[in-house]
């Protein structure tokens, strides 16, 4: 049922309002392409956020590989997305118990729009994000269900256990980090990392696979690319190119 819907139908179906937030802007944008801005500096995340920003719906992060990040960066990141239209996202992976969840949320997960849980701990740390966060309403947090690389967990039990805690967090969970339909529900949203136009494969287990593919097979509402546009000499373009191809793949799978 997700996968035939349009963005419009399931943006009115949201529950949570930053899916419908997100779902406004992949379609006003015709972007459903997410830039994982894995660099080395903050003034290189700054610059790409400014060369991407027009063709992402979603910037995703990993602060804690960034030396000099600091509240002064979020801001300015936060006036980049405000400027071009999209939203922050970083892949926290919490897993923890609340109580250190919540710490860890204050200091590297509050400044962002969304944030990642791996949610192995029980109710807990998503219990905490949802005290932490003043309105939940606007802040989202993403399941990472099922991951790109090699030998990574493929578990049944597991995948229920993301549906079961996104059920129980309706006004807190946005949709799952997966390579595969994790759930049938229009409102909930799956991102999907391990794309590439070029590559198959990295030295240290990740996998690829092509835009047309994720969206097209797997399920993919929203692709993650990092690599495919951070190593390219013109960011600007290469993220142009993905965002194309995510799109049109989008709009071949809602027309089946
Ligand atoms: P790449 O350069 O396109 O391979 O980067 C992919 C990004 O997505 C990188 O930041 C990873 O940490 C992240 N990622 C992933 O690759 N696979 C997963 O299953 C998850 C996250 Br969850």
């Amino acid at each position: 049922e997700r996968l035939i819907k349009t963005f419009e139908l399931r943006a009115d179906a949201a529950v949570h309002p930053l899916v419908r937030s997100l779902l406004g802007i992949v379609t006003s944008k015709r972007s459903n392409l997410c830039v994982s801005a894995d660099v080395s500096s903050c003034t290189e995340l700054l610059t790409l956020a400014q060369q991407v920003g027009p063709h992402i719906c979603l910037l995703k992060t990993h602060v804690d590989t960034l030396p000099d990040f600091s509240d002064s960066v979020a801001q300015q990141l936060r006036s980049v997305a405000q400027q071009h239209n999209f939203l922050l996202f970083e892949d926290s992976k919490f897993v923890d118990i609340g109580a250190t969840v919540a710490r860890q949320w204050e200091r590297r997960g509050a400044w962002a729009d969304i944030v990642t849980v791996v949610p192995i701990a029980g109710d807990g740390l998503l219990t905490a994000i949802a005290q932490a966060a003043l309105d939940n309403s606007k802040k989202g947090v993403i399941l990472v269900a099922e991951m790109s690389s090699d030998g990574a967990l493929r578990s049944a039990e597991y995948q229920e256990m993301c549906r079961a805690a996104a059920k129980r967090f309706p006004h807190l969970v946005m949709g799952f980090v997966s390579q595969s339909s994790i759930s049938q529900s229009p409102w909930l949203l799956q991102l999907s990392p391990g794309v590439s136009v070029s590559a198959s494969g990295d030295a240290l287990g990740q996998r690829y696979v092509s835009p047309e593919c994720s969206v097209g097979e797997r399920g993919a509402d929203v692709i993650i690319v990092g690599r495919g546009v951070t190593t390219s000499s013109d960011p600007a373009a290469a993220a142009a190119n993905y965002q194309q191809l995510a799109y049109s793949a989008y709009l071949e799978r809602v027309k089946r």
